[in-house]
């Protein structure tokens, strides 16, 4: 057969098999995780995003209105690729009744506070509540939340300045961390990112064992009772 095909075809063969077989080889893992971005007015939550994604920050304050979205991809390792789709949520939200809405099928949040107003890390355990009262993981558990004290490259209010007491609240109202920030001087932003997707990560991976296992325990209960039917039989009437 292969003498009445031309050389070209031949080659040409070859080479688009080389490169399916290439493509298939480099095939990484991909995860789309949605992460919200919640908070009082003006602490700076766009400007984190802003800062994340883009590289880029102003002084310049012009309030969200409602919801914005940015994308980030992370080649997180050799074979994992993971996109985080953030979800800006506007801070006058708190008082609106969208937040059910915005929350769903969140696998990861930030809730910011600005260390300069005390007021707005009072309003953190609201939004905390808020988000924890609206929305789980698959599981049932709390959707993992990292706390950003943000704009940290000015004077700081309040608890904030002692770090003790900072781990404790965290502790208490469920965060799994807590950091200081500063979108303007692109500290810890990174950080924090890459600390609440390796939560997300260990969760999932969680997840899926215990999935596994309950499979494989539903998988031995089924070929028992298999068994006990089997079985049935000979001690019935025949
Ligand atoms: N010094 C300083 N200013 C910041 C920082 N982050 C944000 N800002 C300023 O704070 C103001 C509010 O920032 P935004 O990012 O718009 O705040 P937001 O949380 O998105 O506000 P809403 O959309 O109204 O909820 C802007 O003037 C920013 O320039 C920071 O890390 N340091
Ligand atoms: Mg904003």
């Amino acid at each position: 057969m292969l003498m009445f095909l031309s050389p070209i075809t031949i080659i040409t063969c070859i080479v688009f098999f080389v490169f399916v077989y290439q493509a298939g080889a480099g095939e990484k893992k991909e995860h789309l995780y949605k992460i919200l971005v919640i908070g009082e007015l003006g602490t700076g939550k766009t400007s984190i995003i802003k800062r994340y994604v883009h590289q880029f920050f102003s002084q310049h304050y012009r309030a969200t209105i409602g919801v914005d979205f940015a994308l980030k991809v992370l080649n997180w390792n050799a074979d994992t690729l993971i996109r985080l789709q953030l979800w800006d949520i506007a801070g006058q939200e708190r008082f609106g009744n969208m937040t059910r809405v915005y929350y769903k099928e969140a696998v990861g949040a930030f809730v910011v506070f600005d260390v300069t107003r005390a007021s707005t890390f009072e309003a953190v355990t609201k939004w905390k509540g808020d988000l924890d009262n609206k929305v789980q993981l698959a599981d049932g558990s709390p959707v993992p939340c990292v706390l950003l004290a943000n704009k940290c490259d000015q004077a700081k209010e309040g608890l904030v300045n002692n770090t003790t007491q900072m781990d404790e609240f965290c502790k208490d109202k469920g965060f799994i961390g807590w950091y200081e920030t500063s979108a303007k001087e692109n500290i810890n932003i990174d950080e924090a990112a890459r600390f609440l997707v390796t939560k997300i990560l260990e969760k999932e991976k969680a997840n899926k064992l215990s999935d596994e296992e309950r499979d494989r325990d539903r998988v031995v209960l089924e070929s028992n009772d298999t068994s006990k039917k089997s079985e049935k039989p000979r001690s019935g009437c025949c």
